[in-house]
């Protein structure tokens, strides 16, 4: 009997490198518990050096992936800031939480559910939020509570900078378009100190500084780089406005494109090349920027000697279109705006690997949860990605979801690791295939293609079983 324990001991120990907090026993007390910096940055889109971009200049992210995990195919489930953190942070699709715009909280619909952070505070952990983790209309709420979930927190901070004090010497190329949805822009005078981002780097570090000694889940949410793109100065003075490359366009795209997959109407708004580099300037300085507040983090975790005790995750809450298709930001169904950077890594874990496997951001929480050892106690939609953080090449078969909403109608969306196939209405206005071996920016659709019917079939089988929920919707 007692050999066989040890045996079954030595072996659950071999299968994990996260033996240290992994599983529950009467040693739980001597066992180190992991804290969690949870880092959330505002419409990130995968523009970053590690990710293969050689003109964007992300040092201190591109040095976090050397510490961890970078999932290559990691996306969103609702490219739109509050589905996107509803989903993540409950654990559950957009089609459960029914959060598809902006004003409704997800307590409205699911009233007890507990909450990825609220798992950790119910769980002796000290739970905090410094700036954007929910919802936040950007730039108007800074400084507020936005739609904050107070059930998730035991302390929470709101900081508010020069950015949001000096909104109107902020320039707006599109303005038509309000600000919280506009390519508009300003490079500032003064510190990154003096910015929200910087303040809210600098309480992060306060918080982690206290409660360094206790297991701590620290949320930092970064408001940039969301628009309006405001950095200091020195951030744009890294790129040259008539170096910015714009992305490849070809004659002709939007012909095999539906109608509704489009979300910026003209392409570009209209506006030429000089001012998307304007604007595309301004969105890569406020990443540098961000970046910068990141690597704070990075450091004060070794400063404090955090480094063999925290887990780190990086993500956005939905991509950015930056031209592709002539199309701007997010709410599109494309890869640029329905994938992500998402980054994790765990100490004692592997270090500097990618995995290619097409994983989601409603995944996270499982993740977190079974890393620490804590019991979510509720069915969780997503699916842990331990297995991947061991060996990033694992079998994995599972696909990404992300879907849309267009006026009335949803755009459903899944990915494998070969091609993204898209419904508009269930079909009824348009489809999508696209073969990213072959076409890695989705110029070419396939749905049509009688050489590529049985993939249709195939993927038009798996959107159906992503989405139980979805056909009392369509057409509505
Ligand atoms: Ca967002
Ligand atoms: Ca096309």
């Amino acid at each position: 009997m007692m050999k066989k324990y040890v045996l079954l001991a030595l072996a659950a120990f071999s299968l994990t490198p996260f033996a240290a907090s992994a599983g529950s026993g009467n040693d739980d007390k001597a066992r180190p518990k992991y804290n969690v910096l949870f880092i959330a940055v505002d419409d990130l889109n995968n523009d970053l050096g590690t990710y293969g971009n050689t003109f964007v200049k992300s040092p201190n992210i591109d040095r976090l992936a050397k510490r961890g995990i970078r999932f290559d195919r990691a996306y969103t489930q609702f490219p739109l800031c509050s589905p996107s953190r509803s989903s993540l942070l409950t654990g559950q699709r957009p089609d459960v939480t029914k959060i598809y715009e902006l004003q409704t909280h997800f307590r409205k619909n699911l009233p007890d559910i507990v909450t990825l952070p609220q798992l950790f505070k119910n769980n002796n952990y000290y739970s905090a939020r410094v700036g954007k983790i929910y919802h936040y209309g950007v730039p108007g709420q800074i400084g507020t509570d936005g739609l904050d979930d107070p059930d998730s927190w035991n302390y929470r901070v709101n900081p508010k900078g020069r950015d949001k004090t000096e909104e109107p010497l902020i320039k707006n190329l599109t303005p038509d378009r309000g600000l919280g949805s506009a390519l508009a822009w300003r490079a500032t005078e003064g510190t990154d100190e003096e910015q929200t981002d910087g303040m809210i780097a600098s309480e992060a570090i306060k918080i982690m500084t206290e409660k360094k000694n206790e297991p701590f889940f620290l949320a930092v949410g970064f408001f940039r780089p969301h628009t309006p793109y405001v950095a200091p100065q020195k951030y744009f003075d890294m790129y040259p406005v008539d170096q910015v490359p714009l992305p490849k366009e070809i004659p002709n795209d939007l012909d095999d494109v539906p109608e509704a997959a489009l979300f910026t109407k003209p392409p570009h708004w209209g506006l030429d090349e000089a001012k998307r580099r304007e604007a595309l300037r301004a969105y890569y300085a406020t990443i540098t920027f961000i970046d910068a507040q990141v690597g704070k983090l990075i450091d004060a975790v070794d400063k404090l000697k955090l480094a063999d005790n925290t887990i780190i995750v990086l993500w956005s809450d939905h991509g950015y279109n930056v031209g592709q298709h002539g199309q701007w930001m997010k709410q599109s169904l494309f890869e640029n705006s329905a994938r992500v950077p998402l980054i994790i890594s765990v100490p004692g874990g592997t270090k500097g690997k990618a995995s290619g496997r097409t994983v989601e951001l409603v995944d996270i929480y499982p993740t977190l949860a079974e890393l620490c050892g804590l019991d979510p106690k509720q069915n969780l939609q997503g699916k842990s990605l331990t297995p991947l953080l061991k060996n990033p090449s694992a079998v994995w078969n599972k696909p990404a979801y992300t879907q849309v909403r267009r006026g009335q109608i949803f755009g459903r969306s899944v990915r494998t690791e070969r091609f993204r196939y898209t419904e508009w209405d269930g079909g009824k206005a348009g489809a999508e295939l696209y073969d990213h071996q072959k076409d890695p920016g989705e110029f070419t659709n396939l749905a049509k293609d009688k050489n590529f019917v049985i993939t249709v079939n195939e993927l038009a089988v798996l959107l159906k079983k992503g989405y139980p929920e979805a056909a009392e919707q369509t057409g509505k």
